[in-house]
């Protein structure tokens, strides 16, 4: 659809940046945290990039009042972050940890104070460690009720003040690199335990979100999905089917849960006939009809072309965690699809294609099959940054790549989709859980590496400035290309 003339940006736009604890607090085992898996995992020789770690990251924990001064200065509408579960409940359950609570107290406090509206993610892959030791985590469905403790307590402490809310950061890849690929904790490369474990992940959140109406009122939440919104390499009917088989498997699979409830019937059939379908009880559809999300979170990075793929075709792939361009490969699910190069797109040096008008599609697809407003939860692109002399970091490819995914989401909004606000990933450089340090999202840089955390300066990039532009203008600056 062609627009002569574009709808402006809502006045209320949550023009926001976003992260997460683990890759940024450090203070891994300050004022009573306890350890978390990723604590745990990363110490294990060879599972990220150079061994890195998250025990310093970028010490925003002991720093938070700077980066918080930077926000401001940037004008910044919206701030999403993580809560760390085992700094609240240091075993994961059972006491609460008082400083825990008061670091998240004063933060949210700064924001609110500085017009800046806080949104809380309340799960960002950081599980308390004691609670995979005791029963293996997302395997159990012990943690639903451990979860939605957390979440209880969060809700009483926080609700007062803080509106939006995140329930899991993208299931879909914790679940799948946890337990199908197994290069996130646990390490596991099983299907049909990945298959449960998503299962309970669902309950989980249903749960959370019908705990949250009891004790927000008038709030929002709902799940931040890894939305990759699939294409078919070509109109040959059987990679017709083999997209139409990745959009439900790998999008339809959770989206459909979190905004219906149900489980999309084509994958369930697929799953029975491997048996690695996940088991469901009685009473847990229910409890999926009754969490029903306000609005869907989608962290957008790229898009998935595919082809077909036989039941003896191609599995697993493999990623580039390096920054060495090509050292990625094809991946696929014997029987249903595989993925393949798009020649009509580029890709970062970690072989992330880029796709702006992708995320519109998502958008649209979104909005026609669960007609719910989207808030876009992460976006941006992790590149190689130069520091200049001066202190100077001119990253013009980030501000190319965030201003025309913010043209495609105006045509979005002016195709009709409810777009709440958009945050980008990230507002620090921050650790990159499997890449290091070298792989930068942010519009301040931090001079650290994976030797060391140095003096952790923060300068602002050439892409503040102009972030802080386009939210003055709520979008008036941005560029458009000829033909947009
Ligand atoms: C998302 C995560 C973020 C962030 C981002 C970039 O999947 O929610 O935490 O890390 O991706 O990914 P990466 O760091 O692997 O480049």
């Amino acid at each position: 659809m062609f627009h002569k003339n574009v709808q402006p940006f809502p006045e209320n736009f949550l023009w926001g940046s976003a992260s997460a604890a683990y890759q940024i607090e450090g203070a891994w085992d300050q004022d009573g945290k306890g350890p978390s898996v990723w604590d745990i995992y990363t110490k294990q020789e060879g599972t990220t990039y150079k061994n890195t770690n998250g025990d310093i990251a970028v010490d925003h924990y002991n720093r938070m009042e700077e980066d918080v001064k930077l926000m401001v200065e940037m004008g910044l509408k919206a701030y999403r972050f993580s809560i760390s579960w085992s700094r609240i409940f240091p075993t994961g359950k059972g006491k609460i940890n008082e400083t825990g609570l008061d670091f998240y107290d004063r933060l949210i406090d700064l924001l609110i104070e500085n017009k800046i509206e806080p949104i809380i993610t309340i799960y960002h892959w950081d599980l308390p460690q004691a609670l995979m030791d005791e029963y293996g985590g997302w395997e159990s469905r012990e943690i639903i009720e451990d979860f939605n403790q957390y979440c209880v307590t969060l809700f009483k402490r926080y609700g007062d003040r803080v509106k939006y809310w995140v329930t899991l950061n993208e299931q879909n890849i914790f679940i799948g690199l946890g337990y199908r690929s197994g290069i996130h904790p646990p390490g596991v490369k099983d299907l049909k335990r990945m298959h449960q474990a998503n299962h309970i992940a669902f309950l989980a959140n249903a749960k959370a979100i019908q705990s949250f109406r009891k004790y927000v009122k008038n709030g929002s939440i709902g799940p931040s999905f890894a939305y990759g919104p699939v294409y078919p390499i070509d109109s040959h009917p059987e990679n017709i089917l083999a997209y139409e088989n990745a959009e439900e498997m790998n999008n339809h699979w959770y989206m459909d849960v979190y905004a219906w409830g149900e489980y999309p019937q084509t994958t369930m059939r697929y799953l029975e006939k491997q048996g690695i379908a996940p088991v469901i009880e009685d009473g847990d559809m229910t409890l999926l009809k009754a969490g029903k999300p306000d609005f869907m979170g989608v962290n957008y990075y790229q898009t998935a072309t595919v082809a077909s793929n036989p039941l003896d075709g191609i599995g697993e792939g493999v990623m580039n965690t390096s920054g060495k361009k090509g050292t990625s490969s094809d991946s696929g699910v014997p029987g249903m699809f595989r993925t393949i190069t798009n020649p009509n797109l580029e890709t970062t040096n970690w072989d992330w294609v880029i796709d702006p008008v992708g995320l519109r599609v998502g958008m649209r697809r979104i909005n026609n099959r669960y007609q719910l407003p989207v808030l876009i939860s992460e976006n941006g692109l992790g590149e190689f940054d130069k520091l200049e002399e001066g202190d100077q970091i001119n990253d013009d490819y980030r501000i190319d790549y965030i201003n025309h995914h913010l043209v495609e989401i105006q045509k979005a909004i002016s195709d009709g989709v409810e777009i709440i606000g958009y945050c980008t990933w990230s507002f620090t450089d921050l650790l990159s859980w499997l890449n290091g340090y070298q792989k930068r999202y942010g519009f301040v840089y931090i001079d650290r590496d994976e030797d060391g955390p140095k003096e952790l300066r923060r300068l602002k990039k050439k892409s503040y400035y102009w972030y802080s532009d386009v939210i003055s203008s709520n979008g008036n600056s941005l560029h458009k290309r000829e033909g947009e």
